[in-house]
């Protein structure tokens, strides 16, 4: 495509214009998710931003798949991988989803819920089914295989902090607070390094790595969900870092599942590259306020929201602050 003498191939202007769609996407799942935040209920808050969430993407000028998604491990409502979406006028993409991240932590009105999707050209982001994933990530200025997801939690530590240049007691480990890492949480502390722990987000979690100097996170360790997994590495693949996860196909049912999905080695590690191997755009809104992205705020004219956007293909992160008048009246049904 031609336009001012500048050629562009196709697909990256398409995928520049859809970028702040992607940002529609997720604010009217935040805002919905935030009109039950606080009141006990996950489940409706959760199928509150999924019919938001789908609503919308069904507006989008799309041929998208959802390849991997929240929802099936724990039944809960969602939108359901291999679901097409969009208005099939546009390019076929790959979508990924999690429209409420932290449904507890929204149910509780506890910091950290977002509502966050990912696109990336059809056929580039890891499509596979809900199950748990191995993650390891660290942010940008580090070399190539600082740390490596099958090495011991202390080589890893050790060898972060002579990266960083730092003791490591120094180094900042964020890991999800569950029975599974009683053994990794004392390998890393017997280190000398801090554990940070997190009752839940672990895509802010891995993306908190990028920027250690105001998050205070060096590195993220454990177990968390897949799709979380496939999110975060789209919006580290933007902002730099190293990321590596490793699907948990415990059962003979999830690998062949996975297998009819095209994972074709059930114990493959991927390299965030190959979590999100193409140009990606990742969309965040805050749910409820949290370090990465401040949750809605409903006035008596004006909701207010904030969203980050990353796009790989330029390395742009966006934050972008909404407010939205009459928001019901102009998106019924
Ligand atoms: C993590 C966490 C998420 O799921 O991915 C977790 O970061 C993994 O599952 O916020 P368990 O809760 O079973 O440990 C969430 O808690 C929810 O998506
Ligand atoms: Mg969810
Ligand atoms: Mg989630």
């Amino acid at each position: 495509m031609t336009s001012d003498n500048i050629t562009v191939p196709q697909g990256q202007i398409i995928e520049r214009i859809l970028t702040l769609e992607l940002v529609r996407v997720t604010e009217r799942a935040a805002v919905a998710a935030a009109r039950l935040r606080g009141q006990g209920n996950e489940k409706a808050a959760d199928q509150a931003a999924v019919d938001a969430m789908r609503r919308e993407l069904n507006r989008l000028p799309i041929d998208g798949t959802v390849v991997i998604g929240e929802g099936e491990r724990d039944e809960a409502p969602m939108l359901f991988i291999g679901e097409r979406v969009g208005n099939r006028m546009g390019p076929k993409v790959d979508i990924a989803v999690d429209p409420l991240e932290g449904t507890t932590l929204c149910a509780k009105d506890m910091p950290g819920s977002i509502a966050v999707m990912a696109m990336a050209e059809a056929g580039t982001l890891l499509a596979a089914p809900d199950v748990y994933m191995h993650k390891i990530a660290v942010g940008p200025g580090y070399a190539r295989g600082v740390v490596d997801l099958d090495a011991s939690p202390e080589d890893n530590i050790q060898s972060l902090a002579k990266a960083k240049g730092v003791k490591p007691s120094e180094i900042t480990a964020l890991i999800l607070d569950r029975p599974r890492h009683t053994e990794l949480i004392a390998a890393v502390r017997k280190t000398g390094a801090g554990v940070r722990l997190i009752t839940d987000g672990d895509v802010a979690g891995v993306i908190f790595t990028s920027n250690p100097a105001q998050t205070g996170v060096d590195i993220y360790l454990g177990i968390g969900a897949a799709p979380e997994g496939v999110l975060a590495a789209g919006a580290l693949r933007c902002i730099g870092g190293q990321m590596q996860g490793r699907l948990i196909l415990d059962t003979e049912e999830k690998r062949t599942r996975a297998a009819s999905m095209g994972v074709k080695d059930p114990n493959k590690r991927y390299d965030m590259t190959e979590l999100a191997s193409g140009d990606v755009v990742v969309a965040a809104t805050g749910v409820t306020d949290g370090a990465l992205l401040k949750g809605v705020r409903f006035g008596s004219e004006v909701i207010e929201t904030e969203t980050i956007v990353y796009r790989s293909a330029t390395g742009t992160v966006r934050r972008i602050y909404g407010e939205h008048r009459q928001f019901d009246k102009f998106h019924l049904g």
